[in-house]
């Protein structure tokens, strides 16, 4: 069985998937792989391991005829044609529960640095600007008993929240679906969209990307929000239109936006958001700790060789 991988793994794992299949990756840590470059590596395989960015659609799927699972090294999986996989019996696979953790916890770190100030904090520091104590001085915004709005109230988002409880924050959420048990375990209360957006102090989106909801949160959104609010997105940067965000933060009609995730990624360097003092940003390294990355990339290894052994994936998808 042949096996190709569109990111370099740890000797550890190779070792691991050299042991049962014939195992080939790309070669390149800095430059991921181009659509025609993927196109040409999963000719002759009979398994993917892919991650985020990774255009695996119909025209790809078309080229890989022997292709019998790609496994996902990520929870979300909307770069994905999965309809498509599914017609091909094509076993689709993904990694969630492993990172609900520490996708939270880098939530919550880029919500507290947009709401403390962090990165001008640091930058004050080092830079020598730092003269005095004066009352003010990168004053922020307060996390016991403001509200934090969650969009989307699966695994992570509940994650979230529970953290958000040990801050004293009341919780509200949205969700396509009420989750009435997870409300009362966590103590969270379910509003319509707009109700979330105009009460939220703090506002996290947590959903999966559909093309349904793309730009989600766009001007007339944000233009609900309070002035002062903080929107934290570290989920998939098509959901917020980001030229609407930029226009908000500029003019005053939002407080600050701190971003794990953008609509094009590596985020170009001149992009607008970039220049704005009230923006904290991360390389989406949401799931990025030892232990959870090497968990995510063990779990798929595991489904992908068991699909190849013709046994059940644990975290199919389709
Ligand atoms: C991944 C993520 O690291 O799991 C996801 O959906 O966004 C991240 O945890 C990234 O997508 C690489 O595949």
């Amino acid at each position: 069985m042949k096996v190709f991988a569109t990111r370099k793994l740890p000797e550890e794992i190779v070792k691991k998937l050299e042991q049962h299949v014939e195992y080939k990756e790309w070669h390149s840590a800095e430059q991921p792989m181009t659509k025609e470059q993927i196109v040409d590596a999963v000719k002759d395989v009979d398994g993917i391991i892919s991650v985020l960015s990774d255009p695996l659609d119909k025209e790809v799927l078309e080229s890989a005829p022997n292709v019998k699972v790609i496994s996902q090294l990520a929870v979300g999986f909307n770069n994905i044609d999965v309809e498509e996989a599914t017609k091909r019996s094509i076993r689709v696979t993904n990694t969630p529960d492993v990172l609900t953790n520490a996708t939270a916890d880098l939530t919550f770190a880029l919500l507290l640095a947009a709401a403390r100030k962090l990165s001008a904090a640091s930058k004050e520091v080092r830079e020598g600007e730092w003269k005095s104590w004066s009352l003010l001085q990168l004053a922020g915004k307060e996390l016991s008993g403001s509200t934090i709005g969650i969009l989307g109230f699966g695994r992570i988002g509940q994650a979230v929240a529970r953290r958000a409880k040990g801050f004293d924050m009341d919780v509200i959420y949205w969700n396509r679906s009420k989750k009435p048990e997870a409300e009362q375990a966590i103590g969270a209360t379910y509003h319509e969209l707009k109700d979330v957006l105009k009460q939220a102090d703090f506002l996290v989106i947590m959903l999966p990307f559909a093309p349904e909801l793309k730009y989600l949160i766009g001007a007339e959104e944000l233009a609900l929000m309070k002035e002062d609010a903080i929107v934290v997105n570290t989920a998939r940067g098509g959901l917020v239109d980001e030229a609407a965000l930029y226009e908000a933060l500029k003019n005053g009609k939002l407080g600050a936006a701190a971003l794990d995730v953008f609509e094009q990624e590596p985020v170009p360097t001149d992009h607008p958001l970039l220049t704005l003092p009230n923006v904290e940003v991360a390389p989406h390294i949401g799931s990025s700790t030892i232990a959870t990355r090497m968990e995510m990339a063990d779990l798929t290894v595991r489904n992908l060789l068991a699909v190849l052994q013709n046994k059940e994936p644990e975290t199919p998808v389709n």
